[in-house]
C-alpha cells in the first residue's frame, strides 16, 4: 500500500498552491496525499485578495479523525493563518516526533497579501522550535526570521545560521530570486551546501509549495537531507518549466512532472 503523507495548509481555490498543489506533488512522487486545511484563500491566478481561518477547534479535530484512522509517514506545513492555529500545528508537529516534517514558512502571497499577521512571526518562530527536519524560507522569509536583509549569498549564509540558531530545525533558504542565479542555500547546523539552477524567466505560482512537498515526498523516501535537496530542486526546475498559463495572472504548475533522476556520484 502507498505511504500517506498529510499537508497542513491553506486551500488557494486555483490549486496552484496551497493544499491542493501539495497532494498533487505527493501523488507524482508515488504517495497519497491528505490534507487538513487551516485556512480558505479568495484568489485566481492574478493573486490573493483575502483570507479567513478555520476555526482552532476544527482544525484540531480534522487532524484527530484523519490520525486515528490511518498512518501517516510525514507532514508538511505551509500557511497556518493566525496564533489558535499556530498553536495547534505546533500540537501536531509535537505528537509525531519520529517522522520527517518540512515547514515552509508562508507570510506572504506572491501578490502581496500578508498571509500571517507579521507580529505573531516571533510566536510562529517559537512554536516550531525543533519540531521539524527542514524549513524552508525564500529570501524574503529569511530576512523577515532572521532580521538580516538577504540580498545575495553572504547573507544568505549569516541568515541561514541565525535560523536555524533561532529555530533549531535545519534551513533551507531558497534563492529563487536572487538577481544572476537561482541558488539555493542548506545549513544543517554544521555544514553549507549550495544547490544552483538555472534562473527561468517565468512567474510560476506555488513553487515554494511544490518545494518543500517535493522535499517531504524525497525524506520519506529515505534520502538524506542533500541528497533530498539536489532531488526535490531538479524535480521542482522540471515543474517550472512544464508551468501554463491559464488564466490572465501567474503561471501554474501542470502536472504530472516527470521525477528527477539520482545525483551523479
Ligand atoms: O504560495 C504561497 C501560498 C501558500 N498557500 C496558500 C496560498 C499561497 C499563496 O497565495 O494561497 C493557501
Amino acid at each position: 500500500m502507498k505511504k500517506i503523507l498529510l499537508s497542513v495548509a491553506g486551500f488557494d481555490p486555483t490549486a496552484g498552491a496551497g493544499i491542493i498543489l501539495d497532494i498533487n506533488t505527493f501523488q507524482n512522487l508515488g504517495f497519497l496525499g491528505m490534507g487538513i486545511i487551516t485556512s480558505s484563500t479568495e484568489q485566481n491566478t492574478q493573486g490573493a485578495k483575502s483570507f479567513f481561518c478555520i476555526p482552532a477547534p476544527l482544525l484540531w479535530k480534522q487532524y484527530q479523525t484523519i490520525q486515528e484512522d490511518v498512518s501517516i509517514s510525514g507532514i508538511k506545513v505551509g500557511m497556518m493563518g493566525n496564533k489558535e492555529n499556530i498553536k495547534i500545528v505546533s500540537r501536531i508537529l509535537s505528537q509525531n516526533c519520529d517522522l520527517p516534517k518540512v515547514i515552509d514558512p508562508v507570510f506572504k502571497a506572491s501578490s502581496g497579501l500578508w498571509l500571517i499577521d507579521k507580529k505573531n512571526i516571533p510566536y510562529y518562530l517559537k512554536k516550531i522550535k525543533g519540531k521539524a527536519s527542514l524549513l524552508t524560507p525564500n529570501l524574503e522569509e529569511a530576512s523577515l526570521i532572521s532580521g538580516i536583509e538577504v540580498k545575495e549569498e553572504t547573507d544568505m549564509k549569516k541568515a541561514a545560521q541565525k535560523i536555524f540558531n533561532l529555530t533549531e530545525i535545519p534551513c533551507l533558504i531558497k534563492g529563487g530570486h536572487l538577481p544572476e542565479e537561482a541558488s539555493d542555500l542548506l545549513y544543517d547546523g554544521y555544514s553549507f551546501q549550495s544547490f544552483k539552477r538555472k534562473k527561468l524567466n517565468k512567474k510560476v505560482h506555488g513553487t515554494g509549495c511544490f518545494y518543500s512537498s517535493s522535499l517531504l515526498a524525497y525524506l520519506v523516501k529515505k534520502k538524506s537531507l542533500k541528497q533530498a535537496v539536489y532531488l526535490a530542486s531538479q524535480f521542482t526546475y522540471r515543474a517550472l518549466i512544464k508551468a501554463q498559463l491559464v488564466g490572465k495572472g501567474q503561471y501554474i504548475i501542470k502536472f504530472p512532472v516527470p521525477s528527477s533522476p539520482l545525483p551523479p556520484s
